[in-house]
């Protein structure tokens, strides 16, 4: 008797085992090992996060909120490692680290891109936005957007449009109110022709500097001043070693969040998916953060600095100067593009 009720007890608890693991196995893992039914680990996919700005930047404040939901929405499968201040190296190496795998993602500024993509150079030509909303308008339109198509051709995928932002002069020598005053000056320029012969057209003497070597080249007099936006200038310090910022607002550089085809490729589609629409929603968050610390940062400057203010009669001057660029970059560019993007602007103020 005592037989027969034991091995009844014994065949209940093989059933009740049996229906558990029937039960997590229906639930796609087995949640007694916490692996999946292939009894493989899960796997995690690893992506090294690299920029040129420091971590204070709004650039980087983004790439933390994004870690975070990237990391949540994947339930860890996706895991982000963050590196800033040029650590894994300038725009430029970082895109060829994409290129070849061997990072899976940076946030450069558009005019290195310039180099892989002759049509970005586009957003280099001086004056092209009259302001950050009406950048916003064409770069999430469809001609920023088949822009970004562009880079798949080079191994790279465009997730989003990030703000770098309006970019103004500072410099150690004298105060700039007017084009005259530029003669001579020794610039440091992004590696982009067009930055080249826009300041070549205001009379200084250009230079092409990966932005991690500039602080020092500033510091040994190297270069006499750099464009930036104002959060740049402050957070990066370089009102230590410059005297002199003026609003000139130049050129709008826009970043772009890329990731690696060959890393994209390899990821299951939802991850794919996970990392698109998370790209597209910490965009809004780094545009309005990049807005509002540029903004501090250009009333802070003023106790670091001597500030000049142009007026938009005083800029005129400046766009007076700069405008042989436009003619000589019209072929390389595109005069379609070119077209297309003023267009937009054009639909953006009559809005
Ligand atoms: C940082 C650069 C920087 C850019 C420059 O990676 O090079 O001056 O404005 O923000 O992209």
């Amino acid at each position: 008797m005592f037989n027969k009720k034991l091995t009844s007890v014994a065949l209940v608890l093989v059933l009740l085992a049996g229906s558990l693991l029937t039960l997590s196995s229906d639930a796609g893992a087995w949640w007694i090992f916490g692996e999946d039914k292939d009894n493989n680990k899960k796997k995690v996919y690893t992506i090294r996060a690299g920029i040129g700005l420091n971590d204070k930047s709004a650039q980087f404040k983004a790439l933390e909120k994004w870690k975070q939901m990237v990391e949540k929405r994947s339930d860890g499968r996706i895991e982000m490692e963050l590196y800033h201040s040029s650590q894994l190296g300038d725009d430029r190496e970082m895109m060829e680290a994409l290129q070849l795998g061997t990072q899976e993602v940076t946030c450069p500024s558009t005019a290195p891109i310039g180099g892989f993509i002759p049509e970005f150079k586009v957003f280099d030509l001086p004056f092209l936005f009259p302001s950050n909303k009406a950048a916003d308008y064409v770069l999430d339109g469809p001609v920023g957007q088949r822009l970004l198509k562009k880079l798949e051709k080079e191994g790279l995928i465009g997730l989003a449009y990030w703000e770098n932002g309006f970019r103004h002069l500072t410099n150690s020598v004298r105060a700039v109110k007017t084009p005259a005053d530029i003669k001579g000056l020794k610039v440091r320029t992004m590696e982009n022709p067009i930055h080249l012969a826009a300041w070549e057209a205001m009379g200084a003497n250009p230079t092409p500097m990966a932005f991690g070597e500039l602080f020092s080249a500033m510091q040994q007099g190297v270069v006499d001043g750099q464009e930036n936006p104002w959060g740049t200038i402050y957070l990066q310090n370089f009102y230590e070693v410059q005297d002199y910022v003026t609003n000139t607002g130049h050129v709008y550089s826009p970043f772009v969040l890329m990731v690696s085809e060959k890393f994209y490729d390899k990821l299951p589609s939802d991850l794919q998916k996970i990392l698109r629409e998370t790209a597209k929603e910490v965009k809004d968050y780094q545009r309005k953060i990049n807005r509002e610390m540029n903004a501090k940062y250009r009333e802070k400057l003023k106790d670091k600095m001597n500030v000049t203010i142009l007026s938009a009669e005083e800029k005129k001057a400046f766009q007076k100067a700069v405008q042989p660029v436009y003619e000589k970059y019209e072929e390389e560019i595109g005069a379609g593009l070119i077209k297309d993007v003023m267009n937009e602007v054009e639909e953006y103020q009559n809005k």
